[in-house]
């Protein structure tokens, strides 16, 4: 394992180097297929390096929520509601800069079969974070501080509800297929980024377009031994060891790249997941993976894992500073 390791690095090592040279002042150019960093003026961070602010994808959240974003309602159609929670338009707020998402201890049996379900607040937007090309890769950012599924300690999922960061149109269709989700923040323990790849195998019509279970791809979770295999000679690279404290208690920047580079004289599709600018999980896919190349929506959302309530104290809110992408 520790030789593989090793190899992995190796592999990002000489993307990074390669990637460097290509900055201003630098003499060497990149070739043809490498997206053209340090071509244009762009982010900061280690994900926008490089490209250009997309200001139709990003949302400072200064102003009430345009028509960029929909809010999740239940009685829209009993489709928004997750595990304990039904999302209701009210829970989101757009207040002093922040979007924020609630879930609050106000629960009925919305659906009568007995238990109690919660209000909370999730929205996706109607733009779609772009996919990379092999000329421009695209990242997005967003700045959170979110509610963990898990307080007390590591083995303990004792709230039961979580925020989340991801990209996936919803609800799946049989001509999106395989309606790729990127999970930068699938769920969320107290001092964790756990991210997920998933796809949704949606049937013909008229069956409904999001099936009962979707494909687990690969995961990717900070402070906690990989648990996935990874597959032979790709670059799949979960930084395992990183620890980054209680990230409840201030906000924080998830991101995700996505680019076409050339590695090891292949043309090979990179999913890059980081927390504040520091990469947590290099994942390679081919390069005409959808996990790469296609548009995909922003969700941010309050989720919940039945059974049982949502635990200690209320009320819980999710606060969203911005969102930013770059392509
Ligand atoms: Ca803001
Ligand atoms: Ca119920
Ligand atoms: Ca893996």
């Amino acid at each position: 394992m520790v030789t593989r390791r090793t190899t992995l690095r190796a592999s990002l090592l000489a993307i990074a180097v390669t990637i460097s040279t290509a900055l201003p002042g630098r003499a060497d150019p990149l070739p043809s297929t490498m997206p053209q960093a340090g071509a244009a003026p762009g982010g900061s961070s280690p994900c926008s390096a490089g490209l250009k602010p997309l200001k139709k994808a990003s949302d400072e959240f200064d102003k009430p929520l345009a028509k960029r974003w929909q809010r999740y309602d239940y009685a829209r159609d009993d489709f928004y509601k997750s595990g304990e929670l039904v999302f209701r338009p009210e829970m989101v707020e757009v207040k002093a800069g922040r979007l924020n998402l609630y879930i609050r201890d106000e629960p009925s049996d919305v659906d009568g079969d007995g238990t109690l379900e919660y209000p909370a607040g999730a929205v996706e937007s109607t733009f779609a974070v772009p996919g990379a090309s092999t000329r421009r890769a695209s990242c997005v950012e967003v700045r959170t501080k979110g509610f963990a599924a898990n307080v007390a300690g590591s083995n303990v999922w004792d709230q039961n509800v979580f925020s989340a960061v991801w990209l996936h149109d919803r609800p799946a269709s049989f001509d999106k297929n395989p309606n790729p989700e990127l999970d930068i923040q699938e769920f969320f323990e107290s001092d964790k980024q756990h991210m997920a790849l998933h796809t949704w195998e949606s049937p013909p019509p008229p069956a409904p377009g999001t099936p009962a279970s979707h494909t687990q791809v690969d995961n990717c979770r900070t402070g906690r031994s990989d648990q996935t295999v990874d597959p032979d000679g790709m670059i799949d690279d979960c930084r395992t060891d990183l620890a980054f404290g209680d990230l409840t208690t201030e906000m924080h920047t998830f991101g995700l790249r996505r680019e076409i580079v050339e590695t090891d004289g292949r043309e090979a599709g990179l999913l890059t997941f980081y927390l504040d600018g520091q990469p947590t999980w290099t994942k390679e896919v081919s390069a005409g993976s959808p996990f790469v190349t296609e548009g995909r929506h922003l969700i941010l959302s309050a989720q919940g894992n039945p059974p049982g309530g949502p635990g200690l104290s209320f009320p819980k809110v999710a606060e969203h500073d911005w969102v930013r992408t770059y392509h």
